[in-house]
């Protein structure tokens, strides 16, 4: 059966988990937050990657469920941590621009964590540069509700599109994710002309005070020139993979 007929039922029956990959702070290499990415456990053709299946779920709307889906499991955890004592780091999820339609998109994330007491501050959304490109005249207000409801926003992917700086000063986000394609083996951060990019964008989101994280960091060459490039955070396989929350717990808050 192809994935339009089996979603559904593969939604009831929770076949959808949530993968959590650690954020480190260059500062110390501690964990300062994670982003939650989905994964589908089938159980015909076992595990399915996004890539297999977001895209589907774009065309066909069904990514408007899975996002809440994803964000309301993650809250469940935020709040069994703060339960437990735990000393919460936040975590962002990925909005799908199926989302932007409709006005009163927030609404439902709202809700829920209402339902789970977390507050908002402990949530931040994840939306791809070409999204804030397409919608260069009416993001900047959706954003602006984010804050108002006390979530953060970050621009993902940054520098895989045909941006332009102007999006930095027309978006209030909160960070930028400097998209992996920066940190390919014998890419363009290997040679001068990559690196004075990479250091220029940290330092013009330094003076606009919004935070840098480099995804898809795999070694720790990389890791010591974002430090002295003055990044504030990595996300890649050279600390963590994505994992099971399970998993992620006992790395973000051992026992004792
Ligand atoms: O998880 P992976 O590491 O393979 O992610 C592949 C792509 O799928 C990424 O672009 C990521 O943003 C996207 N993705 C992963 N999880 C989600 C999700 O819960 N919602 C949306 N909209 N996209 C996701
Ligand atoms: O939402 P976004 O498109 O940024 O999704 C992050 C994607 O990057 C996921 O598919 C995740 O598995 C992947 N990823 C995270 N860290 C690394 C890494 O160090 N190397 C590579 N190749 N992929 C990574
Ligand atoms: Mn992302
Ligand atoms: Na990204």
């Amino acid at each position: 059966k192809n994935i339009e007929n089996k979603m559904e039922m593969a939604l009831k029956n929770r076949d959808f988990f949530v993968y959590l990959q650690p954020k480190y702070e260059l500062a110390n290499r501690t964990i300062a937050g994670a982003e939650a990415l989905v994964r589908w456990r089938d159980p015909e053709q076992g595990m399915l990657l996004p890539d297999l299946f977001i895209p589907v779920f774009e065309r066909n709307g069904f990514i408007v469920r899975l996002d809440l889906y994803v964000f309301e499991e993650v809250c469940r955890s935020i709040r069994r941590w703060l339960n437990e004592g735990k000393k919460v780091t936040p975590i962002s999820v990925n909005l799908s621009r199926a989302h932007l339609p409709d006005p009163d998109f927030l609404e439902p994330y709202r809700k829920i964590c209402d339902k789970y007491e977390v507050s908002p501050s402990l949530l931040e959304f994840e939306l791809t540069e070409s999204i804030m490109f397409e919608n260069f005249k009416s993001l900047a207000p959706v954003i602006e509700n984010m804050h108002q409801a006390g979530f953060t926003c970050s621009m993902d992917d940054f520098g895989s599109g045909y941006s332009s700086l102007n999006i930095l000063k027309e978006m209030p986000v909160d960070a930028i994710k400097l998209d992996r394609d920066f940190f390919l083996p014998g890419s363009k951060t290997d040679i001068t002309r990559g690196k004075s990019v990479i250091e220029t964008v940290i330092e013009l989101a330094k003076k606009l005070h919004i935070k840098t994280v480099a995804e898809g960091i795999e070694t720790l060459e990389q890791v010591d020139y974002l430090k002295a490039a003055g990044c504030d955070m990595i996300q890649g396989f050279v600390f963590a993979k994505p994992m099971p929350i399970p998993e992620f717990e006992k790395l973000a808050y051992p026992i004792g």
